[in-house]
């Protein structure tokens, strides 16, 4: 097998976990049942800012069935600190003390303000109506510029102010570039806030042990960094703590949190001694989980008069929520590099500030700060496409630095670790069929047709690969970003990777196992992935930010490298050669010159089981553990085209066609790595369409469930067109970069440029996001001039 394998990378390996899912044998939080398990539900503020006067939970207690019930209060003396808050961007935020229960006041509708606990979930959910809660409602503030004004209500009163910090980068003579650039194109654009919707609402369950031991079960992205977090929070030892992350029905980043459930669960089975269980509604997913997005963007580009852009200036807010949560404040920051797209210049300078509102915490969304970055840099260069009367290619064309295989500075300051933007953009326009695009909308323009056709560019740039540690210090991240993997050759060959990533969708299982069994020379069916357990798989800082194959994948192929290593050892004394001697390929040593003396990684593994006969000081067991801290991040790329038919009369905006040419280094998986493109591509179609939180001026959630909050489904979904080119990362020896985000953060500016490109004719230059028909409906008339 191992000499004539075909090697699995780069291939289209069905996925090893289907069968699993296909079945229905996944087992997921919720599926779990222990013997003597409560169920826990959350008493939660209808008001989105009140004081809380006094929490009543006699007459839930007394139910029958209910077992406990618990205000605030009666609990702030079970945490040894509040929740972690990891991302503190600036020494002088504001960062308010978020326990899991609120004490004094609500701070946004759905703030917990007690719990109870009881034998079933529908007893539960009955306690929670039973509860007496005394409010005092206050004024409540939810815009972010309201929120900054002289006299709003203020969140949190100690700090006086709703401002919760500003953090500033320059590169380069910003003041100077801006003051004699002849063309300076300014825009402001509102990201509206988003809710995600994973398929598996959150769930929780948490189980006291033998000798002060606990084991909690999360739907969670992150059980590495929860198990630090709830150490912290609840006072349980790190080391009696077991943090499981079973399968997991996706996350898209809403499930990269610490959230006051999983340590409510965890104290509550402390102070009870039996499992309690919690399991989100989906009502409670759009109050309780964290949200995505909002910003209010002001972009500036300095230019000459031919376009050429010399200069990016960028003042952003961005609306934190009522409290900070895990990464709340370093999330727009996320993106705060990339202001400048992919384009070339001498000066960049960005301000952020973060806003307190009495709304649900905001916190990372698929793309995480960078799909509001690629909205304001590629919807500001069409405004500036247009002032200086060029195509959107051709001012791309001319802003794209030279292919570049080495690390090379861009405006912002950041190392890119390789590109060729030209090459996607040209394959794009190729696939697209521009010109004949561009005809076809002259002659729909001359026929006055009804429907009118735009076509939209996003040729963006991102940073993922969430590391290097010393970089996410200098940021002041207060983790590292390193990841780790562990194999095992077991003593009949076959193989056990344990990973630090967790994946809830992304197929770890099947793109590590192509890696591992072309390292090791085994059938993929031989390698097992294991992740989502600190038992089992005790090092990892797990997945989010595209991280998992550029930290995750790379230390795994160290992990198997170190096992070939040893297996090289071995082998030499085996065959009574030197190490120079040998050759190694897929998982065989030979001799070199007499390739018939060989030793194959399983006959290795064996021998180093049994050690009867090993090299002198050599250990036992075919085993590794490597630790990757990479040395810079990885940059994928690409260019996205959006075609869109825009009803002139209903202003309905229909996509009837979208090329994504995406370049994220060499590909383990192409067919996963489609589905990650088509999956972000849909999510940012609905961000530029139809998805948004609404509240109104009391901060009550207009748009609080399903049946308001439009998320896509299949007939929304437009044909799709995959093209790629491949420019490995030199960040990497496998040369990749992520894909996890790359589709989310490309397409809502392609399409909002669509929608524009397509109205451009009749004077429309803007449209408010989500581009609804009322939006598209209203934006025409003010161009006509009409009322609207
Ligand atoms: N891959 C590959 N070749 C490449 C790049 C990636 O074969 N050059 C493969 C990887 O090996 C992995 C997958 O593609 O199997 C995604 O890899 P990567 O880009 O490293 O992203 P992560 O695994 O770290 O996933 C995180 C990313 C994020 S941040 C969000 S949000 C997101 C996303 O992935 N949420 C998802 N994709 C999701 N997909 C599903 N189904 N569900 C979610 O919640």
């Amino acid at each position: 097998m191992a000499m004539t394998q075909e090697r699995y990378v780069g291939r289209e390996v069905l996925r090893k976990e289907d069968p699993e899912f296909l079945t229905g044998r996944a087992r997921y939080t919720d599926d779990l049942v222990l013997p003597g398990m409560l169920w826990m539900a959350v008493v939660r503020s209808p008001f989105a800012h009140a004081r809380i006067k006094k929490v009543d939970v006699s007459r839930a207690v007394a139910m029958e069935g209910v077992v406990a019930a618990f205000s605030g209060q009666d609990l702030a003396g079970d945490w040894a600190a509040p929740l972690l808050m990891a991302w503190p961007v600036t020494e002088d935020i504001k960062n308010p003390p978020h326990w899991p229960l609120a004490r004094d006041k609500a701070r946004y509708q759905g703030d917990g303000v007690a719990v109870v606990v009881a034998e079933s979930r529908a007893l539960a959910a009955d306690a929670v109506e039973a509860v007496d809660v005394e409010y005092e409602p206050l004024p409540a503030v939810v815009d972010m510029e309201a929120a900054l004004a002289e006299g709003a209500p203020v969140v949190h009163e100690e700090f006086g102010t709703n401002r919760c910090y500003t953090w500033t980068h320059t590169n380069g003579d910003v003041e100077r570039v801006f003051a004699e650039a002849p063309v300076v194109v300014k825009e402001r654009y509102a990201i509206q806030r988003q809710i995600p919707n994973a398929m598996e609402p959150r769930s929780v369950l948490a189980e006291p042990g033998p000798a002060g031991s606990f084991t909690l079960w999360t739907a969670s992205q992150i059980p590495h960094i929860v198990k630090v977090a709830m150490a912290l929070c609840t006072g349980i030892p790190e080391s009696k703590l077991r943090v499981i992350a079973p399968r997991v029905g996706g996350g898209f980043g809403s499930k990269l949190q610490v959230y006051p459930e999983e340590a409510l669960a965890l104290v509550l089975a402390k102070r009870l001694g039996r499992p309690v269980k919690w399991t989100e509604t989906r009502s409670e997913n759009f109050l309780a989980t964290h949200h995505g997005r909002e910003q209010i963007q002001e972009i500036e580009l300095a230019a000459d008069e031919t376009g050429k852009i010399r200069g990016y200036r960028a003042r952003v807010l961005a609306n934190m929520g009522a409290y900070l949560r895990i990464i709340t404040p370093g999330t727009p920051l996320l993106g705060a590099f990339l202001y400048c797209g992919a384009y070339g210049g001498e000066a960049y300078g960005v301000e952020f500030t973060g806003v307190f509102t009495n709304t649900t915490p905001t916190d990372a969304y698929r793309g995480a700060g960078r799909p509001e970055a690629t909205n304001a840099i590629e919807r500001a260069i069409d405004a500036l496409a247009r002032r200086v009367g060029k195509d959107p290619v051709e001012i791309r064309r001319m802003n794209f630095p030279p292919p570049f295989t080495e690390p090379t500075p861009c405006p912002s300051g950041l190392n890119v670790d390789s590109g060729n933007y030209h090459a996607t953009l040209e394959r794009a326009l190729e696939l697209v069929g521009y010109e004949e695009l561009r005809k076809e909308q002259q002659a729909r323009r001359d026929r006055g047709d009804v429907k009118q056709l735009g076509i939209g560019f996003s040729t963006y740039l991102e940073n993922c690969g969430l590391a290097p540690s010393r970089v996410l210090k200098a940021l002041r991240y207060a983790a590292g970003g390193w990841d780790a993997a562990s194999i095992r050759v077991l003593p009949t060959g076959k193989v056990v990777v344990a990973i630090g990533t967790t994946p809830h969708g992304q197929s770890h299982e099947t793109t590590f196992a192509q890696i591992v069994a072309d390292d090791l020379g085994v059938p993929i069916e031989d390698v097992e992935i294991v992740f989502g357990d600190t038992e089992l798989a005790p090092w990892g800082m797990d997945t989010y930010g595209s991280r998992s194959l550029a930290i995750g994948g790379v230390a795994v192929h160290r992990a198997a490298m170190k096992i070939v290593e040893k297996a090289r050892r071995i082998a030499a004394h085996a065959l009574e050669v030197s190490e120079d001697d040998l050759e190694y390929e897929a998982g065989r040593f030979t001799v070199k010159g007499a390739p018939d003396r060989a030793k194959t990684i399983p006959e290795l593994a064996f021998a180093a089981w049994t050690a009867h006969d090993l090299p002198d000081g050599l250990e036992p067991n075919l085993d590794a553990l490597a630790v990757y801290d990479p040395e810079n991040f990885v940059f994928p790329y690409g260019a996205h085209i959006c075609v869109a038919e825009v009803d002139t009369e209903t202003g309905e905006v229909e996509v009837v066609k979208y090329v994504a040419v995406d370049d994220v280094g060499t590909i383990i998986n192409p067919q996963i790595v489609d589905g990650q493109v088509v999956g972000g591509v849909i999510q940012g179609i609905a961000e530029a369409l139809y998805e948004e939180a609404r509240y109104d001026e009391n901060g009550q959630l207009l748009t609080p469930n399903l049946t308001s909050y439009a998320v896509p489904a299949a007939p929304e979904v437009p044909p799709i067109t995959i093209g790629r080119t491949v420019t490995p990362s030199t960040t990497n020896e496998l040369g990749v970069k992520g894909v996890g985000e790359t589709g989310t953060i490309a397409s809502p500016a392609a399409v909002l440029n669509a929608v524009v490109d397509a109205l451009s004719h009749l004077g429309v230059t803007q449209i408010e996001r989500p581009a609804t028909p009322e939006k598209v409906w209203r934006a025409i008339q003010r161009a006509k001039g009409g009322a609207a």
